[in-house]
């Protein structure tokens, strides 16, 4: 089978599992309430039920098992990192959003695009778990047990274009994540004029958060550089963990996410 095309679908389907996946959530948090509700007796039919806009986000499983990325991720720090702080993100998430009455958007990208939209009081909150839990999905869907080697495509063409030699590339990302002071992101990104760009973001900031981030534009390849990602295996070594995430770049995710940013 051809490598791309079977990374391409299990991309594909992974996207449409999480949107079933809401809806399910969804109706079960709308059964909830309605069971919740004394005054009402009626029986709703998961099958009629109304419910057209999500009202949860799921966590997404990982499509790899946790210690798929050794010895360059360890299985422990996979495990923490997605069931723990992944997890709480999206879980900190559909409770603010819940607890406030906000009509959940169909995506998290939707809701942390447009953060000015929002009521004061819930934008910080919004803005750190909503951002989390989009960059980790983003994250996840870019690390590949197969991943590694050289990006090919017009990703590939991009990047020689922009920075002269992947070499070149791989030097400036790395710079800029190990510049990163404390917890965030290094991002390779692509702008409003359909150029790439190499940054960095505090906390969980996303590219995406337009009148936020000092360069918004559209992820197309993400490093988490929180401690709580590299800490149990590198301790302090963050370069190391940076030179061993190249080892595990899933190449067809990042050229999806940039011919669907570009084209
Ligand atoms: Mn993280």
């Amino acid at each position: 089978m051809n490598p791309m095309q079977d990374n391409a679908s299990s991309y594909s389907r992974r996207k449409f599992l999480s949107t079933a996946g809401m809806s399910v959530v969804g109706l079960t948090l709308a059964g909830k309430l309605l069971a919740g509700d004394k005054a009402s007796t009626l029986e709703v039919s998961p099958e009629v039920s109304p419910v057209a806009a999500p009202t949860g986000f799921t966590v997404q499983p990982l499509d790899y098992s946790f210690d798929a990325l050794e010895p360059h991720i360890d299985a422990r720090t996979m495990e923490i990192h997605h069931g723990k702080h992944y997890a709480g993100y999206v879980n900190n998430l559909n409770k603010a959003l819940l607890d406030s009455g906000t009509i959940f958007p169909a995506t998290i990208e939707a809701l942390i695009g447009d953060l000015d939209k929002l009521p004061e009081t819930l934008r910080t909150t919004i803005r750190n778990n909503g951002g989390g839990a989009a960059n980790h999905e983003l994250f996840w869907n870019l690390l590949s047990p197969k991943g590694g080697g050289q990006p090919k495509g017009y990703l590939g063409n991009a990047i020689d274009a922009a920075y002269g030699s992947f070499d070149k590339f791989q030097e400036s990302f790395a710079k800029a994540a190990t510049s990163r002071f404390g917890s965030g992101w290094a991002w390779l990104g692509v702008n409003a004029e359909g150029a790439l760009y190499i940054t960095s973001t505090p906390n969980q900031d996303s590219l995406l958060m337009r009148g936020v981030v000092e360069q918004p534009g559209k992820p197309i390849l993400g490093l988490d550089v929180w401690e709580h990602a590299y800490y149990l295996h590198y301790q302090n070594r963050r370069a190391d963990y940076i030179k061993a995430f190249w080892n595990l770049v899933n190449w067809e995710t990042a050229e999806e996410l940039y011919v669907t940013a570009t084209h």
